[in-house]
């Protein structure tokens, strides 16, 4: 498996022709970074993070406009993990994308790492304190009316989850984003089902009409899909004044069958023997 930096993509043009394969495969190696950081950790949010292998790899290899040797750069897109626990995620990412060694990532939620559990702005290439759940969505909101105020063509993409919209604060950022016409901003809604003590129980759907309903554009994909995430990127790029939204269902612990199959699927427990099959698991599947 190579571990190749991102493409420094250094213009904001539109990205070309997506190479799906090439996603599938960064997405896998995703996968088998979270893997080998939670292992021997006993317990953790693997099963989120292996379900936004996809997205994630579809955002820092094609559709984002970024690069790994200027992380300051003015102009990069920004992505923000509102969900900080959703961390073993982001940093996969960030080191198969070249902005961290991958030597770091076993040092993930150890204490005094560089790597906390829940995300903090000092690691680089995460641009927000994550963790403190219904704040991201009003901080994507301001970054992306600075960035427009500024005359920069770059865009902010914000990951949250459907447990942030059982908080007002989420939806007051919605009407925000449409009210000041943020088309430079593409929410991206993780909608696993699940919540810390199980299914989300407050009535948020139809989270895709109530976000339409609220001024955005918005699609609907199978999050564990790439073709459709792609797509669905593709269509959230027009300048149209609306903020775009993506409702992703996504399957938490995707790759590995076992972890799909746990029935508590949010904080979930591993056992340092346990660990072997499961990442054979991932490979046998290579998904
Ligand atoms: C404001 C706030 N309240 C409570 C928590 C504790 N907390 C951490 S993860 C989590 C579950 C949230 O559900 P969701 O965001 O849908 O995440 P998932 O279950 O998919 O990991 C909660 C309540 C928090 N981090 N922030």
């Amino acid at each position: 498996m190579t571990t190749s930096p991102a493409t420094a993509a250094l213009s904001n043009q539109p990205p070309g022709a997506p190479d799906l394969d090439e996603l599938r495969r960064r997405a896998f190696a995703l996968r088998r970074k979270m893997m080998g950081m939670a292992a021997g950790k006993g317990e953790g949010y693997i099963a989120q993070g292996l379900a936004m292998a996809d997205c994630l790899a579809a955002l820092y290899f094609h559709e984002m406009r970024h690069d790994s040797a200027r992380p300051d750069w003015p102009d990069r897109d920004r992505f923000l993990l509102s969900t900080g626990h959703y961390s073993i995620a982001m940093y996969a990412v960030l080191a198969e994308a070249g902005y961290m060694d991958e030597a770091q990532l076993p040092s993930y939620g150890l204490n005094g790492s560089a790597l906390p559990m829940s995300t903090f702005d000092e690691t680089v290439g995460v641009e927000i304190v994550g963790g403190s759940l219904g704040h991201g969505l009003g901080q994507a909101v301001g970054m992306a009316m600075g960035l427009r105020m500024d005359g920069s063509p770059a865009r902010v993409f914000c990951e949250f989850s459907d447990g942030e919209l059982q908080e007002g604060s989420t939806w007051e950022a919605a009407m925000g984003a449409a009210t000041f016409g943020c088309d430079n901003l593409v929410a991206l809604i993780d909608c696993n089902g699940i919540q810390a003590d199980g299914p989300v129980t407050v009535a948020i759907e139809p989270v895709a009409d109530k976000m339409s309903a609220f001024g955005w554009d918005t699609s609907e994909v199978d999050g564990n899909d790439m073709a459709a995430l792609v797509a669905a990127l593709a269509g959230a790029r027009a300048a149209d004044g609306r903020p775009k939204a993506i409702v992703m269902r996504t399957t938490p612990g995707h790759g590995v069958p076992t972890i799909v199959a746990r029935e508590r699927a949010h904080f979930v427990r591993i056992a340092d023997d346990e660990w072997d099959a499961l990442i054979a698991e991932l490979e046998a599947g290579n998904v």
